[in-house]
């Protein structure tokens, strides 16, 4: 194949149960490696905070018990099987977990390369959800309590022989996280999700979520010529049900790879990162076409305004 090909694996997972250990999760990542570099992959891509159970769901008031679902070092004794399998394969990952930095916790996605090196980190920027328990919900969302606004922005590395960015779960609802990656060139967008398939608070039919999350992305992918590769952690987790449908989108949003289970399940798709060349140079030439002094109103407000129109 011509150009610059990664080979990416979509390595969707099935629940993760409160009670299952790390020894437990670690184990079934590690085969996911392994069949991942059975099948010629050079990067597997996690979900967001694999390691454990979506624990946001849950309003838990002890500090200790909460403190086991965080990482306090990466890698830590549990996780260190990730890291040595990515040095013996020669396959790079993906991972989100929950990320304690002293007092301070995020939720957060790192890059693994090759040689089993830490290469880039990203702190999750959108939390959905709410701060406060609200008992009348069918479960909680608590990113806003449990986690703080990332900090580190939206890098872009070179690495891994491409531009690759980073983006979490609810990032990736949002055209400008995208486009910030995009303003750098990116070539490879890795996202980890947990999303209910049911909304918690009012109806939603489930065909809906899976719609707006391959909307998503496709839209991301497609408006910045950019690889995307979006990754579940799906099924019937501790009573709740989590969307499937782990997507590799190419840079013209097309669906290259998409899972088809709520299970443990590799989807693979052969990147060209030159691929996107083509819409970066022409309808999305940035430098040619963009008007950033119109787009003002997008930094200088979070909520929407009054009509500025006469
Ligand atoms: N983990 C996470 O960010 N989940 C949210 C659920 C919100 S439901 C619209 C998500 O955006 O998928």
């Amino acid at each position: 194949m011509a150009g610059r090909v990664l080979t990416v694996g979509g390595a969707q997972m099935g629940p993760v149960a409160r009670s299952d250990g790390r020894a437990r999760t670690v184990g079934r990542m590690v085969d996911l490696m392994r069949r991942a570099h059975a099948r010629g992959c050079d990067l597997v891509v996690f979900p967001e905070l694999a390691l454990t159970a979506f624990f946001p769901r849950w309003f838990i008031e002890d500090p200790d018990e909460l403190d086991g679902f965080y990482e306090f070092s990466m890698p830590g004794a549990e996780t260190r099987p990730l890291f040595d399998t990515a040095r013996e394969l020669g396959v790079g990952f993906h991972l989100g977990y929950a990320e304690a930095d002293g007092e301070r916790r995020f939720n957060t996605a790192i890059l693994v390369d090759k040689a089993g090196g830490i290469v880039a980190k990203y702190r999750k920027i959108h939390l959905p959800g709410h701060a406060g328990h609200e008992p009348e919900r069918a479960f909680q969302h608590l990113e806003k309590r449990y986690f703080e606004v990332g900090d580190l922005g939206f890098p872009v590395w070179e690495t891994m022989g491409g531009k690759i960015g980073m983006l979490i779960c609810n990032d990736r609802r949002w055209p400008e996280a995208f486009r910030v990656l995009g303003l750098q060139g990116v070539e490879l967008v890795l996202i980890g999700y947990n999303t209910p398939t049911f909304n918690g608070q009012t109806f939603e039919p489930p065909h809906l979520r899976v719609h707006h999350n391959l909307l998503s992305m496709q839209a991301g992918a497609y408006q910045n010529g950019a690889w995307v590769c979006g990754v579940a952690k799906a099924g019937l987790e501790d009573g709740v049900r989590m969307m499937g449908s782990s997507a590799i989108v190419t840079p013209n949003g097309e669906v290259a790879a998409q899972a088809v289970t709520l299970d443990d399940e590799l989807i693979v798709a052969d990147c060209d990162l030159d691929a996107g060349a083509a819409i970066k140079a022409g309808v999305f030439d940035f430098a040619a076409h963009r008007r950033p002094e119109h787009y003002g109103l997008i930094v200088e407000t979070a909520g929407a305004v009054p009509p500025r129109g006469t």
